[in-house]
């Protein structure tokens, strides 16, 4: 019997290191098209600030006793946390005022904002994923996925935001952990950046990251295992054996947490459905499509077990699914679990 290490150490990151000094701003103006009008980087930059502004929020969280809860009971019936609405407003602000958003999908908004005389683009976001780690202490992250507007005439319709992942123009998150980290793809490979707190600006880390082929992690709650579809529990039984990959098991519970450590060290994120909630908890728009969306640029996969998130059209906005994402070969593997029932 091989000996398996529980905790080896990480490998290298597969990406790009910075070499010099380059801030988002810069980096975003390089890389926009020749024939681009600059709404999208304008959009991503607003993102940034965005992100900013909220992790400075965060880190002050415990001082000015934001950790407590608001009362408030969101759409999806969870009670909101006070960050989470504080990320809500700030987001729908700047790209509100930013001019190049039309309509709005937030995971603490029933509906969709459409923004009047707003630009050519649709915003899904979750403005603080993971906020019931926030009294821990623990990371958390804003994920957003970028739609280009499809609708011609008058307003914004359903046309223009229940669309597959497939369409996104644009996806990423920023992660409040350790240190604030922006991830972003515009469809030309996935980038880094960490804010530097001291000049207040994200600075390249790594450009081109992908996927490292040997997994180091597997990241699913264990806990709620006797309630998955039984493909999924095999899988589970065949990473643990001593002749498969060997990678380790860890689980944050912020989904921006466990994909970002996965996607720097190799391994996949799942969170299966249940017999409870066959579509497990994560919500399509703003959670599943723009984690699938960064891992196909990253060289990966996203799934629901059964095909790519990216093609799944969504009926309404917070639709759930069950989500598997990170290494390719593993998102495959589970495919094959599944499909063996
Ligand atoms: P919260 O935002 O309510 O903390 O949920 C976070 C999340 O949607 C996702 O980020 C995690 O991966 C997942 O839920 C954790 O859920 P479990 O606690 O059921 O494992």
């Amino acid at each position: 019997m091989t000996s398996v290490d529980p905790d080896p150490p990480a490998p290298p990151v597969t990406g790009r290191a910075s070499e010099r000094l380059v801030t988002i701003e810069r980096f975003l103006a390089e890389r926009q098209p020749e024939h681009a009008t600059g709404d999208l980087t304008a959009l991503l930059y607003d993102l940034a600030l965005a992100g900013k502004l909220i992790a400075s929020k965060t880190r002050r969280a415990g001082l000015t006793d934001l950790l407590g809860r608001s009362g408030v009971t969101n759409v999806q019936g969870e009670e909101q946390q006070n960050l989470d609405l504080y990320a809500d407003e700030v987001i729908a602000g700047l790209l509100t005022r930013g001019g190049r958003a039309c309509a709005l999908v937030s995971e603490e908004r029933a509906e969709v904002r459409v923004v009047d005389g707003g630009g050519p683009y649709v915003v899904a976001y979750d403005p603080l994923d993971g906020s019931s780690n926030i009294d821990a202490n623990v990371s958390i992250g804003t994920i957003f996925g970028v739609f280009r507007r499809v609708s011609t005439e008058g307003g914004p319709t359903p046309q223009d935001w229940l669309r597959p992942g497939r369409d996104l123009v644009a996806a990423g998150y920023v992660l409040y952990g350790t240190s604030t980290m922006l991830v972003y793809s515009a469809g030309d490979g996935v980038h880094a950046f960490t804010l530097d707190p001291e000049v207040g600006e994200f600075l390249l880390t790594w450009s081109d990251l992908t996927f490292a082929e040997d997994p180091s992690y597997y990241s699913f709650n264990l806990a709620t295992s006797s309630q998955w579809d039984r493909g999924v529990r095999r899988f589970i039984e065949w990473i643990e054996r001593d002749d498969t990959p060997t990678a380790s098991q860890r689980y944050i519970g912020s989904a921006v947490a466990d994909f970002h450590r996965n996607l720097l060290h190799g391994g996949i994120f799942g969170y299966p459905g249940t017999v409870e909630q066959p579509a497990g908890k994560l919500r399509l728009l703003y959670e599943a499509a723009p984690l699938a969306y960064l891992a196909e640029q990253a060289g990966g996969a996203g799934s629901d077990g059964r095909g790519s998130l990216l093609d799944v059209v969504p009926d309404d906005i917070h639709q759930r699914t069950p989500v598997f994402v990170g290494a390719e070969a593993l998102v495959r593997r589970i495919e094959e679990f599944v499909a063996d029932g």
